[in-house]
């Protein structure tokens, strides 16, 4: 706000100043004298800086989080309770039958650079299962369940956020993505099985 008036002040200051000073006879513009080529720059290289962010933008906002690819890596259930994510993972055994493996609620871990789906269902009320760095998010109530995918290119801890209001507690409905290696992601796994 004070930038603004500053960049205001000074503006007008300069424009006022212009005015002022220049005599009524001065000389008005050279007849056939031309800046079209620098009026053309001025135009063209602001233009070609929008464009290039439009299309910039609209890469990174178009890519269709809902648009699963057929064979993900990992597929992880993610139930939104009151008040948190229930998480549990789908894993081939070795007959080649899938087993589901549930582990701590709130902590999501994904390897790096892999394609998961999340199949994301409300147990009770709606809930939005919100990754604000990763740019994915959808809402969910009983019976009406979505499907997400994420890859995520680097390592780190992200917030997952509850982005409907869903009850007294809504607040603490937070939780962790943990990206990470592909065998500190075997690592855990193997050993994050709770009891169901
Ligand atoms: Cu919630």
């Amino acid at each position: 706000m004070i930038g603004s008036v500053i960049a205001f002040l000074v503006v007008e200051g300069i424009v006022a100043w212009q005015a002022f000073r220049r005599p009524d006879d001065a000389p008005g513009p050279l007849k056939g004298f031309s800046r079209r080529r620098l009026e053309a720059a001025w135009m063209l290289t602001p233009a070609v800086i929008l464009v290039s962010l439009l299309l910039w933008t609209g890469s990174v906002l178009g890519r269709d989080a809902h648009n699963v690819p057929s064979h993900p890596d990992l597929v992880v259930h993610v139930t939104g309770h009151q008040f948190y994510w229930q998480l549990q993972y789908e894993v081939p055994g070795k007959d080649g039958a899938v087993r589901t493996v549930e582990v701590a609620p709130n902590q999501l871990h994904l390897p790096q650079g892999k394609v998961a789906r999340l199949d994301i269902a409300s147990a009770d009320v709606v809930h939005g299962f919100w990754v604000p760095q990763f740019q994915v998010k959808t809402s969910v109530a009983p019976n009406a369940p979505d499907s997400l995918w994420i890859k995520p290119e680097d390592k780190g801890e992200f917030n997952i956020v509850c982005a409907e209001l869903c009850g007294n507690s809504h607040f603490a409905m937070r939780g962790f993505v943990h990206v990470e290696s592909d065998e500190e992601f075997a690592k855990w796994l193997a050993s994050a099985e709770v009891a169901k």
